[in-house]
């Protein structure tokens, strides 16, 4: 018997019978548990005939220590709670696909990557990096992006981030990155930011930080959901062909929903407002059909070219500029699956960089290699123990066997005598399997390795400003706007003096001296010509680093908000349902109060939600319906707030028939992100063009004097 028959005989039918897709569905399936027409019991399946009252000494007696329902119950309850991640603790995750383009067997021999016709399932989660499980969304950080591919080689995880840099180089400078930005440790204050005195303590003294400071300072951390995040493997990974040919590569996730972002007066209101703003989004987005889409690309390196670059491929606080290395696009994942439970899917699932599949492989990156071992150890303390690759949403959907036995929460019931290899009892089963690429076994990329047990840093990473200088000087004007008011407004909440002082003089300063003096200015510091200004990088401005490079095709799933009252015109409402169901994009009819109001007809028109509980920064656009109530139906000032916020936050407006008057009376100039109309359907498309672009940036040096 060859020796694949035999394995496959040996791991059974079940995982390599299933289609892929559904793969993942049937193994969560066969361990969902379902309470729909079953009797309450106890653990051990004892039916329980009263849930509401414990077993006392008397109707007011005290409780006795031998009612085992009241004890199973309570403690079982008492440890509910599970260590949250150390990083990344608040998140949220969706099943989904994958699927790959043809034509990449030149690159890689994995299996999900080359083969066109299959769809690989995946999980997903995004999570913030600072703030506990239970902090808000919206705060500003740097976004986690995780998937996890359930492939017929193995689960492979590409564990990365919304940005495609990071903060230290060696994984040893982690722990003092990870203290630094926590809360502090003397309050634990502030939750969820970065804008206090340590983080800026240690990435003042720490230069490496300067580039992805940079990015955290800017509007990629504050996105507008977690739909339109770019994301991004940060290190140089290795892919091998059947070959046994390899080339670098950088991942790149790309959204087809394009980028956006809050401003920051909404991200800050959101927080308060709706701290789940994120997760909601995605699940109401999931739930109703429109599945969020990423392509997956890679930046292709040969290794001959490894030393040709002004930078080291191996330094994670750099990027390869897109126009010295394209993106190579080589597949597409679709999200079209919400969890069933939050916490047996998302806070359980386990990743891991060192998950890796044949035709993939490290590299040297100094901050890698101590992550590939990180993780592991995070999930013993977290989940319990070393068997939580069994709990369903870790479990790979191919066969796995090995000789590894017992330990916390064994859920297997291995059967036969020997659990050792080599043994005569089970034939030397289970088997290895040869690395030659048609049988499958993981063969590490034989990298020659001569070199000096060493404790020191390559000179080829001593670069920390020319590429921070680059993202800066790559940005859209309003974006390097946003950036100086970040740093202003962080800066601004640091105690201390001196660290405000060598943020700005020996850190900005040394990347671009007008930021510096921008910053410095609104916090009274006076900026000198720097010791050590950036050396250009070979490539002076970058195209797509600014995310004004990423405007999607088409608004769906966009959020706009109807305002109307009692007396609005039927005809406009109808005009912006129909086009809105056209565009796959979501109108609420947002209604003074959370009852229907009565049209011009006097029929009623359905509420969505209420004006004062649907507030304008939840939305990406808003529309006024014209009716014959007004200035009545306004008096209460609601929806004049509502419009003077969207105006101040960009907002694309529609105002209808005597809504047009609206704008004049609150003092606020008209511009080409406000369309008048009679009839929606005249200025449907404009409004379009608009919500594409979701903000109207030429508006915001009237809009910052607008109060609201
Ligand atoms: Fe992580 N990181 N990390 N990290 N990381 C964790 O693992 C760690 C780094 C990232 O949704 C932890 O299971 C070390 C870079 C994401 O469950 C922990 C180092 C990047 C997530 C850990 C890094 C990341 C984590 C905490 C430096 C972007 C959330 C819980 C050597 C490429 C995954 C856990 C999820 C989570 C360690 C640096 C991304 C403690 C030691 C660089 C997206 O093991």
């Amino acid at each position: 018997m060859n020796h694949k028959a035999k394995q496959s005989e040996v791991a059974g039918t079940d995982a390599l019978d299933k289609k892929n897709e559904s793969a993942k569905t049937q193994q969560l399936d066969a361990s969902r548990s379902d309470a729909t027409d079953h009797a309450l019991t106890t653990n051990q399946g004892v039916k329980i005939a009263d849930n509401q009252n414990s077993l006392k000494a008397g109707v007011r007696g005290s409780t006795l220590l031998e009612d085992f329902i009241l004890r199973e119950k309570i403690t079982h309850f008492d440890h509910e709670r599970i260590p949250e991640r150390i990083v990344h603790a608040r998140g949220v995750g969706a099943h989904g696909y994958f699927q790959a383009y043809p034509g990449n067997e030149q690159y890689t021999k994995a299996g999900f990557l080359t083969d066109s016709n299959i769809q690989t399932p995946i999980f997903v989660r995004f999570s913030t990096v600072q703030g506990p499980r239970g902090s808000a969304d919206t705060v500003r950080d740097i976004r986690g992006f995780a998937i996890k591919f359930y492939t017929q080689e193995g689960n492979y995880d590409l564990v990365g981030n919304n940005v495609p840099v990071f903060f230290v180089q060696d994984g040893i400078k982690f722990p003092d990155f990870v203290h630094s930005v926590k809360p502090e440790p003397h309050t634990e204050i502030p939750t969820g930011g970065s804008a206090h005195d340590t983080f800026w303590d240690f990435v003042s003294l720490v230069p490496e930080s300067a580039h992805t400071v940079m990015w955290a300072m800017s509007d990629r951390a504050i996105p507008r959901n977690l739909r339109s995040i770019q994301g991004f493997g940060v290190h140089t990974f290795r892919m091998i062909n059947a070959e046994g040919k390899a080339i670098f590569v950088k991942f790149h996730w790309t959204p087809k929903q394009g980028l956006s972002q809050l401003l920051w007066d909404e991200a800050q209101k959101l927080s308060g407002k709706d701290p789940d703003f994120h997760r909601r989004d995605l699940y109401e987005a999931i739930e109703s059909g429109n599945y969020p889409e990423w392509e997956l690309g890679i930046q292709i390196v040969a290794e001959e070219d490894e030393m040709k670059f002004d930078f080291d491929l191996l330094d994670p606080t750099k990027i390869i500029p897109e126009e010295l290395v394209p993106v190579t696009p080589i597949g597409k994942f679709v999200l079209n699956r919400n969890v069933d439970n939050f916490f047996a899917e998302i806070e359980q699932v386990a990743f891991c960089p060192a998950h890796i599949v044949p035709g993939i492989d490290f590299t040297n990156d100094p901050l890698l290699q101590a992550r590939l071992f990180s993780y592991t150890d995070t999930q013993l303390s977290r989940l319990g123990g070393p068997n939580f690759h069994q709990l369903p949403i870790n479990k790979p959907v191919c066969p796995f066997h090995n000789n590894q036995r017992d330990a916390m929460h064994q859920s297997f019931i291995h059967r036969g005598q020997a659990s050792y290899q080599p043994n005569s009892i089970d034939n030397n089963w289970p088997a290895e399997t040869p690395p030659a690429a048609q049988e499958g076994g993981f063969e590490s990329y034989q990298e020659r390795i001569d070199g000096k047990k060493i404790r020191q840093r390559s000179e080829s990473f001593s670069d920390h400003f020319s590429q921070a200088r680059l993202y800066y000087q790559s940005l859209a004007p309003h974006e390097q706007k946003h950036v100086v008011d970040a740093y202003t407004f962080e800066l601004s909440k640091v105690q201390r003096p001196h660290i405000r002082q060598r943020e700005v003089q020996e850190v900005l300063a040394n990347i671009d001296l007008d930021l510096a003096q921008q910053v410095g200015k609104n916090l009274g510091i006076e900026v000198t010509a720097p010791q050590n200004p950036a050396k250009n990088s070979s490539v002076e401005k970058s195209a797509r680093l600014t995310m004004t490079a990423f405007i999607p095709e088409d608004i769906q799933a966009k959020k706009i908000a109807v305002l109307v009252h009692d007396g609005v015109s039927q005809a406009n409402i109808d005009a912006i349902q129909q086009w809105a169901k056209a565009e796959k994009a979501v109108a609420h009819i947002l209604t003074p109060t959370p009852g229907p109001v009565l049209n011009q007809q006097q029929s009623p028109v359905a509420s969505d939600g209420m004006q004062k509980a649907e507030p304008s920064i939840a939305y990406d656009a808003i529309v006024l319906v014209d009716g014959d109530n007004y200035p009545q139906a306004l008096k209460d000032g609601v929806t004049k707030h509502y419009l003077l916020e969207a105006y101040k936050h960009l907002k694309p407006i529609v105002l209808l028939g005597d809504k047009q008057k609206l704008l004049h009376e609150l003092k606020l100039p008209h511009d080409e992100g406000t369309l008048n109309a009679e009839d929606f359907t005249a200025v449907q498309e404009q409004f379009k063009t608009l919500i594409r672009h979701h903000r109207v940036w030429s508006r915001e040096a009237i809009a910052d004097t607008v109060p609201a």
